[in-house]
């Protein structure tokens, strides 16, 4: 039995990987913003969650989290780093500054602050994974996707040096990088309105958050010799699109 603190659990992924981790006999410090969603949560699936209210960009809150965890939860196992959002769909030279402001804030600087709070626990005791949520966005260009691709380029190629500094001890990283992914809160958030949000999935069939929520235990279960390092996952109804030329 593992204990996980999951990042982003009132919605989507982080609820789905909270769900199967405590399906599979683990312990969970739920994380978000939404105190009555983490306290739904824990209500439902009982006394193994323990929620936990927590913005990753309050750089102050993520440093002091260690040392304010209760007694019996703060030898963290696996940190799920999922907590991330998209905003707009812009051309560069026409987004908000805001919206890039606050996709780096939480996407890198919340992820990266928290990450190095849970660390050196974990390396004390030489048990440990962290499993960091990138996208295909990170790797696949598309019109729109400026900051938020390049926020998960950061997330693959972060996951790919922490298993640098991280040789010689028994710590595991993966980055798990979806594509087109339905039942959360992602597109809503993405662009504010439901209508936009809803027409991203008309007339396909995207993964789900209980795909993603599998993927991530599988990574965690597997033997402790074994690190995924990545793990690219679409839906079959996606794939990488042609090289764009602008004719005259
Ligand atoms: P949702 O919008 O459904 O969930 C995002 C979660 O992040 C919410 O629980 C939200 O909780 C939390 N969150 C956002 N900002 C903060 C913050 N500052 N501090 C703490 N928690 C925060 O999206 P998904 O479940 O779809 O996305 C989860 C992750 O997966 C993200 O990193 C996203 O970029 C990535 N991803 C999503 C894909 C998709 O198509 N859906 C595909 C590939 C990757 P609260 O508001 O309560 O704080
Ligand atoms: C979310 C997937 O393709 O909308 O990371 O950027 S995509």
């Amino acid at each position: 039995m593992a204990l996980f603190l999951v990042t982003g659990a009132t919605a989507g992924f982080g609820e789905a990987i909270t769900e199967a981790a405590i399906a599979a006999g683990h312990r969970v410090i739920a994380a978000g913003r939404r105190e009555d969603r983490l306290h739904a949560l824990a209500g439902r699936l009982g006394e193994a969650v323990l929620p936990l209210v927590l913005d990753v960009s309050d750089a102050g809150a993520v440093a002091a989290l260690p040392d304010s965890l209760p007694e019996g939860w703060r030898e963290i196992d696996v940190l799920v780093n999922n907590a991330g959002l998209a905003r707009g769909l812009g051309p560069a030279h026409e987004v908000d500054l805001a919206d890039w402001d606050l996709m780096v804030a939480t996407n890198v600087t919340g992820l990266i602050h928290l990450t190095r709070a849970i660390l050196p626990g974990m390396v004390a005791r030489n048990r440990g994974h962290v499993v960091n949520l990138g996208s295909i966005a990170g790797t696949y260009p598309y019109p729109g996707g400026n900051v938020y691709g390049a926020t998960k380029a950061f997330v693959r190629q972060f996951s790919l040096n922490l298993r640098a500094d991280l040789i010689g001890t028994k710590l595991r990283v993966t980055d798990i990088e979806p594509g087109l992914s339905g039942g959360s809160e992602f597109s809503q958030v993405r662009f504010g309105d439901e209508a936009k949000a809803k027409a991203v999935y008309e007339g396909t069939d995207p993964l789900t958050p209980a795909d993603i929520a599998e993927a991530v235990l599988w990574a965690v279960s597997q033997p402790g010799r074994v690190n995924i390092n990545r793990i690219e996952m679409m839906p079959v109804c996606q794939a990488s699109a042609a090289l764009a030329v602008h004719r005259t």
